[in-house]
Formats: C-alpha cells, sequence, structure tokens
C-alpha cells in the first residue's frame, strides 16, 4: 500500500490464491463500483439511481421497516442472503440479530450448492460429511471426480495440486462428466460423459457389478451399517422386479456397459480410492439420491473413515472442517438475537436434515421466495412479504426462472441491498447502501477443510463513503431506536473471537501474519474415530451406523425420498415428451472468471473467458450454426441470446451456459446478458437439492 492505495497484491506461497483472488484489486477500485448510498430513481430494474446522503439513506430504509412491521406484521419483512462475505463478524447475521431486535423477519433455509449433499450426509452419516483434508487425496490409489472440475472451481487452494501429486505417485484418475473440462484435460487418465441427471443409475449398476461379483467389504458393511439388504434387494430387482443391470443403466446413462463394468471393479478394488461425488451433480432433480448413493457405494468399498478414500457427501466443496473451535459468530452474542416470528412457530418437516437456517416452519425455502412474494398467505406460505432485505446475495440473478423473480420484485413494496456493483438484483433497489470489500475492513475466516485461520486485515480505508456492514446495521439500529444493539467497537468483537479461541488466544503474531496454521500432525480423516478397530464412536444417526437404509425416512413415507437410495428419474428427463420442443439438456457450470456474478465486469477476467453457450459440433451442424455465431437458448420460462462456441469437449445433446452472466433483458424479454436462470426451472427436489442442472431447452441461430 502506498499513500493509502493497494499497489499490488501477492499471494500466500502455500494457500495460493486463484485468479479471481489476483485480479480483486481491480475489483476494489473498479470505477462501476458503489462507494455512495444510492435511491431509486427509475422503474424497478432500470437501473437509474441517484447518490442520496448516509441521513437520507438510514431514515428511510428505518422509516419502511417500522412502516411495514406496523401495518402487516414483522413476518412480512423478508431477509435474503446468501455467499458474498463468509466471514465471523461481517456477515448477514449482523442483519437478522437487528431486525429480531424489531421484532422478527421472516428468513430463508437451504442453500445454492449442496442442499442435497447435506441432505444426503445428514440422512446417512448423522452429521456433515465434510470431507478428509484436501492433502490427503495424495493417499488415494483411484480417484473419481464425478462432476467435479477443481481445477476451475476452486473451493479452498490447492486442490488440483494435490490430484497431480496423488497422479505422480500412481493414482489413477477418472472423470465422470457431460463436459471435458480442465480437469479432466490435465489430470484425469480417463473421460466417461454421461447424461445429466443420469449418474445415479450408473451407481445402482456399478452397485450391482460389485454385488455380483462379491467384491464389496462385507466387514466394513457388517459393523459399520444398516440397511444394506434392503439396498441389495433394490439393485438386484428383487423389491421392484427391475434388476439394476449393466444394460438397463447404458440405456439410461449413455455410458458402455463395458465401461461401467470395468470402474466398478477398479472401484471395488483398488484402495484406498476416493470417489468425489460433485456438487453440481446434487444440483439436479432428485439429486440427494446421488450422494446417498455415493455414501452408499463408498460404505461398500470400506472407504469411509480411512486415509486416501472419501465418505461422500459435502466433501467437494469441504464444510467447516470440524477442528476449528472459533465460537458462535458476533451477531449471535449481541443481546436478544432470537427472531421473535421464529420462537412462535413450530418445526418444518425434513427441518433437521436441512443446511442453513433452521428448522422453523417461518423460513422458506430460498427457492420458493419468488413464489411466496407473489402469493403469500393465500398460497399456503407463511407470511404475506411486503419488504425485502438483500446482502452478500444476488438473488435475482442467482436463483431460478429470473424472469418470475423479476416479477415478485416488482410486485414488493420496498427494497433494500447491500451491495458493492449495481447487480441485476440492485437494479430493483430502492435505496443501495455501498458496502466495503474485505479489503476496506477487519476479520476473521477460517479454511474450511483447509486447516488455517485468517486475519483479514483492511487493507485500504473505505472507498468514497462505503461502510463495513457493522457499520452499515450500527446506523441503522441508532435509527430504529434499538439503541443497544452492539455497544463494541470491530476491534472489540474481533479480540472476543480471537481470544475466546483456544488455537488463537495468546498468539500475537495472529493479526500480523494474516495467516494461523493449525498442525494436525497428518491430514486430517473424517470418521476415522467411527470406523477404528478398537471401541469405534457411533455415527450421529439414530442408530449410530451408516444408514444405507433410514427409518426416519421410511416413516415419512414419501415415495420421492425413498429409505434407501434409488434411482429416480428427473423431471425433463429424455423420456419427457418435452423433447420434442426443447430436445437439449442444459447444464450451467462455474467458471474460471466469476465467483457465481462475483468479477462479472473486471476487464481482466472478461479477456480471459469470455460468456458463451458451449455446444458439441453435431448438435451445431444439425442446426446451421457456426463458431461465433449469436444464438438464442430457449424454453417456456425464457430465452437468453449469447455468442456460441462449438467444441467437442461437450458431450452432444448438452449445452453449457455458465452460471453467473448478469441479467440484462431487452425490450423482448431476451436476456442479452446470456443468464441460463431464465431457463431453469423453480423448484426443489423433496429432499430440498437445488435442480439448477435439470432443464430441457432449444437453441436456434439468430439471423
Ligand atoms: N444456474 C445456476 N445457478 C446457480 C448455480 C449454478 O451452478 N447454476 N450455483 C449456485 C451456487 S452453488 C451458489 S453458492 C449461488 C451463489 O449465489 P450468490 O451468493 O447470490 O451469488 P454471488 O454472485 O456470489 O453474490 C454475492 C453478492 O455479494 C456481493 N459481494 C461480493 N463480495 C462481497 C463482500 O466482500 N462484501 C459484500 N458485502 N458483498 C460482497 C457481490 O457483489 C455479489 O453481488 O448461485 C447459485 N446459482
Ligand atoms: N471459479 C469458480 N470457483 C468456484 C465457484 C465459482 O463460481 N467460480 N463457486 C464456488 C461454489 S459456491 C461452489 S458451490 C462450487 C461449485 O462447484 P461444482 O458444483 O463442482 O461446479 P460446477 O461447475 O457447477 O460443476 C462441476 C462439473 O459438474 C458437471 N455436471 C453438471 N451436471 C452434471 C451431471 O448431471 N452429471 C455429471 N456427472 N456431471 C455434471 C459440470 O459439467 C461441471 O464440469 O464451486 C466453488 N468454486
Ligand atoms: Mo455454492
Amino acid at each position: 500500500v502506498e499513500n493509502g492505495v493497494a499497489r499490488r497484491l501477492e499471494t500466500d506461497s502455500q494457500y495460493r490464491a486463484c485468479v479471481r483472488g489476483r485480479a480483486y484489486r481491480q475489483r476494489l477500485y473498479a470505477t462501476d463500483r458503489v462507494i455512495y448510498p444510492l435511491k431509486r430513481t427509475g422503474e424497478r430494474g432500470s437501473g437509474q439511481f441517484e447518490r442520496i446522503t448516509w441521513d437520507e439513506a438510514f431514515d428511510t430504509v428505518a422509516a419502511q421497516l417500522k412502516r411495514v412491521r406496523d401495518q402487516y406484521g414483522p413476518e412480512s419483512l423478508a431477509l435474503i442472503s446468501s455467499g458474498g462475505d463468509i466471514v465471523h463478524l461481517h456477515s448477514a447475521a449482523l442483519v437478522e440479530t437487528l431486525l429480531s431486535r424489531i421484532g422478527g423477519f421472516t428468513g430463508t433455509w437451504g442453500m445454492h450448492s449442496a442442499e442435497g449433499a447435506w441432505f444426503a450426509s445428514m440422512v446417512t452419516y448423522g452429521d456433515l460429511a465434510s470431507g478428509n483434508s484436501r492433502e490427503d487425496l495424495m493417499n488415494s490409489a483411484l480417484i473419481i471426480l464425478w462432476g467435479w472440475n477443481p481445477a476451475v472451481t476452486i473451493a479452498y487452494a490447492n486442490t488440483a495440486w494435490h490430484i497431480k501429486r496423488a497422479k505422480e505417485a500412481g493414482a489413477r484418475v477418472i472423470s465422470i462428466d457431460p463436459r471435458h473440462t480442465s480437469t479432466t484435460a490435465t489430470l484425469a487418465d480417463q473421460w466417461i460423459p454421461i447424461r445429466p441427471g443420469t449418474d445415479t443409475a450408473m451407481m445402482m449398476a456399478m452397485a450391482y457389478v460389485i454385488i455380483k461379483d462379491d467384491i464389496y467389504d462385507r466387514e466394513f458393511i457388517t459393523r459399520h451399517t444398516i440397511g444394506f439388504k434392503q439396498f441389495e434387494d433394490y439393485v438386484m430387482g428383487i423389491e421392484d422386479g427391475v434388476p439394476k443391470t449393466l444394460a438397463w443403466a447404458e440405456a439410461i446413462t449413455g455410458v458402455p456397459a463395458e465401461t461401467i463394468a470395468t470402474l466398478a471393479r477398479d472401484y471395488a478394488r483398488v484402495k484406498p480410492a476416493a470417489l468425489m461425488d460433485g456438487l453440481a451433480v446434487g444440483r439436479t432433480a432428485y439429486g440427494e439420491q446421488f450422494h446417498r448413493a455415493a455414501a452408499t457405494l463408498s460404505a461398500m468399498t470400506g472407504n469411509v473413515g480411512n486415509s486416501g478414500g472419501n465418505a461422500a457427501g459435502y466433501s467437494t466443496i469441504g464444510g467447516r472442517g470440524p477442528f476449528f473451535n472459533l465460537g458462535p459468530r458476533p451477531a449471535s452474542r449481541m443481546k436478544n438475537s432470537v427472531n421473535p416470528v421464529e420462537v412462535k412457530a413450530g418445526r418444518r418437516p425434513l427441518g433437521e436434515f436441512a443446511s442453513l437456517g433452521g428448522p422453523s416452519s417461518a423460513r422458506l425455502s430460498r427457492f420458493h421466495l419468488a413464489d411466496a412474494i407473489l402469493n403469500g398467505k393465500r398460497g399456503g406460505y407463511p407470511s404475506d412479504i411486503k419488504l425485502l432485505y438483500v446482502m452478500t446475495c444476488n438473488y435475482l440473478n442467482q436463483c431460478s426462472d429470473i424472469n418470475r423473480i423479476a416479477q415478485a420484485l416488482e410486485s414488493l413494496e420496498f427494497i433494500v441491498v447491500h451491495e458493492q456493483f449495481i447487480t441485476s438484483t440492485a437494479r430493483y433497489a430502492d435505496i443501495i447502501f455501498p458496502a466495503a470489500t474485505y479489503m476496506e475492513r477487519n476479520d476473521v475466516c477460517t479454511g474450511g477443510i483447509a486447516p488455517f485461520y485468517g486475519f483479514q486485515n483492511k487493507v485500504v480505508e473505505p472507498l468514497g463513503e462505503s461502510k463495513s456492514h457493522y457499520d452499515i446495521c450500527r446506523g441503522l439500529a441508532e435509527r430504529l431506536g434499538v439503541s443497544d444493539y452492539s455497544p463494541n467497537s470491530e476491534a472489540e468483537w474481533l479480540n472476543e473471537v480471537v481470544n475466546g479461541c483456544p488455537d488463537l488466544a495468546g498468539k500475537v503474531d495472529f493479526k500480523k501474519e494474516g495467516i494461523h496454521r493449525l498442525d494436525l500432525g497428518r491430514p486430517f480423516v473424517l470418521f476415522k474415530n467411527n470406523v477404528e478397530r478398537q471401541s469405534p464412536e457411533k455415527f450421529g444417526t439414530p442408530s449410530g451406523k451408516i444408514e444405507i437404509y433410514s427409518q426416519r425416512l421410511a416413516d415419512i413415507g414419501n415415495p420421492e425420498l425413498p429409505p434407501i437410495p434409488k434411482y429416480i428419474e428427473t423431471w425433463e428427463s429424455l423420456n419427457d415428451p418435452l423433447i420434442r420442443k426443447y430436445p437439449l439438456q442444459l447444464v450451467t457450470s462455474h467458471t474460471t472468471r466469476r465467483s457465481h456474478s462475483t468479477f462479472e465486469t473486471l476487464p481482466w477476467l472478461s479477456e480471459l473467458y469470455p460468456q458463451n453457450v458451449f455446444m458439441n459440433e453435431v448438435d451445431a451442424k444439425a442446426r446451421g450454426i457456426r463458431n461465433g455465431d449469436l444464438v438464442r437458448v430457449y424454453n417456456d420460462r425464457g430465452e437468453l441470446a449469447s455468442p456460441v462456441c462449438i467444441t467437442n469437449r461437450m458431450m452432444p445433446g448438452v449445452v453449457d451456459v455458465p452460471e453467473g452472466s448478469w441479467y440484462k433483458p431487452d425490450r423482448n424479454g431476451l436476456d442479452r446478458g446470456g443468464n441460463p436462470n431464465v431457463l431453469s426451472k423453480a423448484c426443489i427436489s423433496p429432499g430440498g437439492a437445488f435442480p439448477s442442472n435439470t432443464a430441457l431447452v432449444q437453441v436456434e441461430k439468430i439471423e
């Protein structure tokens, strides 16, 4: 930093920054950053705003919060937040506490990333299966990247490097993905293209081969699992008369029978083997079945709780490792942080299996929010929402069926957004609070499944009049008359967090060094204590075992949530009559250029990786489409325009529109931004999975 300006950004030598991290200086100083409070002057969505003072911004928002609360009740205030800031102090929990202090609010539950994986982990292990440390991949002899592209989708550092090290030590790497990804190209020995949404069928056929050949780990199954018999009956066709044979799976998945058989035998015999069940496969209809099936295969091959294996579930993104001791967030240590609207409500069905948000029936799935805004109590929702508070989230852009979300946002009485850019959601706001980036305030974070704590030091003063989330909430609290919201300064809170953490207390260097590594001695192995020979610990399930069969699900009695993992055909599958109109399957990958919608407008990154529709040459030829043409991708929910990239790295029949590009509809409703969420369906799978990779579409050239 020179004269208060960040001049250069370097990365740690071990936990190396990705390209987006390295480009962050450009984000910090972007000319389109929002650094003053803004008030909308045009129509919702028009993007017309004028600069106002903080006094006016705070007074307006405080007055609207009170008005809506008094006129309609606190449940008419809704809050939606997501992944913009995953830190300890400056998180959306600050707003939750503040809204709780003025009577409460309607919150949401569920996460886009991995609700299917979370559900599967909770059902099968009674725990969030956060995975082994990444460096433990080096101990694997066989790594199956099942819809996982870690060279691009960075979630905690250096994963691709650890896979590379495993390969150097002799491991085989296999990639199962409708796209020939960068990870496949650089690290895989074999690519197995598969039709989206059919993976569970392939897993069932693998189980069939492993059972038939009698090469499963019988001892592990007996000691540590329950319900294998019921699963076996289903796989062998005793339960439903349909044996899940290789031929059966080939017809569904498009993967040749021999390919499936070879993989099944290798996976059962090569020890240890890590089946890395990617979250994108869980982001399909019935995606939770995929992760449950993966966990079952891991147990059948004795790859749970061992070094070089993988329990399956949440591991490809890695939850917060159980080795951290950071304690509750400051926001939940504040006075009366409990939401009164939820105190009165009962529990939601299946709430115990769900992720973020708690099991209260006053909560909405975030994927139903637009429908809830439009239909309210009349539509069976717990509240009539009139005001939306948005934070660290580009809700409109990142949830499904954008055109309907836009309609919902238009119908609201008031919207306030904490933002750094005028995103597609912020365009609908009445007031935008300019939020400081992580470089403009202090906080503490953890490395997820990588064992380090981070002190995020403030690098420069907040630009313009931007403020940290904490300062925004404190300012708003004052206008709302909540004078005792939080007496501590930022520094006092962070001291309390650090001193209350046994790993950090007394480490004078922590703030200065920025990164404090935990010495675990050897790579962390999840569930090691649960499968050790001598007196293993019980799993967190009611039976204390790995539940291949879940009595809790059996009791619910929903055929779409069977007690054992099953292949259930998705909606909009290739058997749907809809394929006559919309014959192509859509996937929506995450790209190098952005983290979702964040970084969209940075020149370096846009140049690196322009937004395209990716399709195979067979599909392109059949439609008279040439490389670089502008095409229209559409279905009954919406349409987008984008240049096409023709590549044999896409499997025929599947198109990829990378998620996160900014929604920019023209006058006719054609999204010129190329955002795939105009095409995705706004619904959740029975176990909560967000099915953003299940949709049928058609592509045509725009003349
Ligand atoms: N079709 C399709 N849709 C998807 C997905 C998909 O695969 N396909 N993936 C889904 C997944 S996995 C996820 S996690 C969601 C993500 O959904 P979101 O979390 O809503 O997406 P982001 O674009 O990350 O939005 C974060 C917002 O926070 C702001 N922000 C960024 N950094 C900071 C910061 O330091 N401080 C503050 N205050 N704000 C900041 C950014 O400007 C951005 O507008 O999208 C989901 N949507
Ligand atoms: N660069 C970058 N890194 C990121 C993010 C980002 O936006 N950009 N987002 C972060 C977040 S919040 C998350 S949740 C993770 C997401 O990480 P992932 O969910 O793993 O990422 P995706 O790119 O959606 O999907 C990975 C692969 O799955 C494939 N796939 C899609 N559908 C299917 C299917 O039905 N079957 C099979 N076998 N494969 C399928 C896709 O073609 C893709 O190559 O990444 C994190 N890291
Ligand atoms: Mo995510």
